[in-house]
């Protein structure tokens, strides 16, 4: 019982995780880790979901991960955040 009520959570949770993580994308769109800051983190996080064709990693937004989706994340991190 106790089980099932911490995998809910865990849903629950990992979907809002998912949520900030779009709004990030609006102010700070290399900050995929959502917390504000742009470091290591950030990059393995890209990485991941470049790998995993997870739509974050899309930053040129045209539905396929490319060379210029890796070149656009490099630039949104070098801009950094406001
Ligand atoms: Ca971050």
């Amino acid at each position: 019982m106790v089980h099932k009520r911490m995998s809910v959570f865990v849903a629950l949770a990992a979907g809002s995780i998912h949520s900030l993580g779009l709004r990030a994308e609006e102010s700070c769109p290399a900050d995929l880790t959502n917390d504000g800051t742009l470091d290591f983190f950030d990059i393995a996080a890209f990485l991941t979901a470049f790998t995993n064709q997870d739509p974050i990693a899309d930053f040129t937004n045209n539905g396929t991960f490319d060379f210029f989706d890796i070149s656009a994340f490099l630039t949104a991190f070098s801009a950094g955040c406001p």
